[in-house]
């Protein structure tokens, strides 16, 4: 069991780049997964549909080696259905097996039960051959805090069997979980990186709320959600705000969205704070909704 006081021994030091930050219980994390991947058998790696790159744990990477993965595009509800098509695509290339799901609302019991058994055919038809008749195949969930990884399971079960929450660091300890007569899950804590490769990735990862905005300044978030939305989606600024950002600078657009809102202080000035809360919440309930933060790079297409 880990025990941690979520984000409390937090090590914040905000350089302007690269961004290192890394909470405590995220390393003993990390030790408990490596011990436990010896007996699994095949690890299954959750990403957000949302942000696909930035949400991949490189340290990660290096741990997993040459297990068997299968990846999940989690909470593709979210995500722009187009940029998943391409993201999925992208996996396929590189002869990894990968699913765009909705685990909070889609029926994917059976699919992922068949998916692990045909991805482990080998080493079932192998265990059998050794005389052994009732292998149990055993498979690790990862993926960063708040990507739906409890949810997946209990979506898997049909019951509430891992604690889940909207909001990062939930799972504290491993737990195994029988999903079917022989396959067990293993559901593990969120676990980030010590040092951002850059001050994107961690802005798109306070985006979607995986890490706290202690660690990136709202306003920072705000003017890049709203580039983003003005370049690929100005729809959805229109229908939700009522702005089109032609010409306009970002602070100029803020006090145009709390303008349109109606969040003025006493003073008669726009309520920037407020403005900047009402968006971010807006893009983590998905009331923007479909909108994908982060494209497959031309060069990796
Ligand atoms: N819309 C939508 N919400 C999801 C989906 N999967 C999970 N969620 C929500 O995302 C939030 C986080 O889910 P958890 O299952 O607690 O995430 P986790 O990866 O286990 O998080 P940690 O244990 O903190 O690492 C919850 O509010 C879930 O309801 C999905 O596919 N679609
Ligand atoms: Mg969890």
């Amino acid at each position: 069991m880990i025990q941690c006081n979520r984000f409390k021994k937090e090590v914040m030091k905000m350089n302007n780049n690269p961004i290192q930050w890394y909470p405590g219980h995220m390393q003993k994390a990390k030790v408990q997964i490596q011990d436990s991947l010896k007996m699994v058998d095949l690890v299954i790696e959750l990403k957000d549909a949302r942000i696909p790159k930035s949400s991949t744990n490189p340290l990660l990477e290096g741990i997993i080696g040459q297990k068997p993965r299968l990846i999940i595009l989690n909470k593709k509800d979210m995500a722009d259905d187009a940029r998943s098509e391409e993201w999925l695509k992208y996996y396929e290339k590189a002869n990894t097996k990968s699913l765009a799901i909705d685990s909070a609302h889609q029926n994917i019991q059976g699919l992922i039960i068949k998916e692990i058994k045909e991805m482990l055919k080998a080493k079932l038809e192998k265990a059998k051959a050794r005389g052994i008749r009732k292998k149990v195949l055993r498979v690790m969930v990862v993926g960063i805090p708040n990507v739906g990884k409890s949810t997946f399971i209990n979506a898997i079960v049909k019951k509430r069997v891992a604690k889940s929450e909207n909001r990062p660091g939930v799972t504290k300890s491993l737990q195994w979980i029988k999903i079917h007569e022989d396959v067990e899950l293993l559901d593990t804590p969120g676990v980030l990186w010590p040092k951002f490769e850059s001050r994107d990735v961690a802005v798109k990862l306070a985006l979607i709320g995986s890490i706290n905005d202690k660690v990136v300044d709202k306003k920072e978030l705000v003017f890049y959600a709203l580039r983003h939305l003005s370049a690929h989606y100005p729809d959805k600024l229109k229908s939700r705000y009522d702005v089109s950002a032609n010409d306009l600078s970002d602070e100029e657009l803020v006090d145009l969205i709390a303008k349109n809102m109606n969040f003025i202080k006493k003073s008669g000035l726009s309520d920037e704070e407020k403005t900047y809360d009402f968006i971010l919440a807006d893009i983590r309930n998905n009331r923007l909704s479909n909108v994908t933060w982060e494209f497959l790079d031309e060069q990796d297409a």
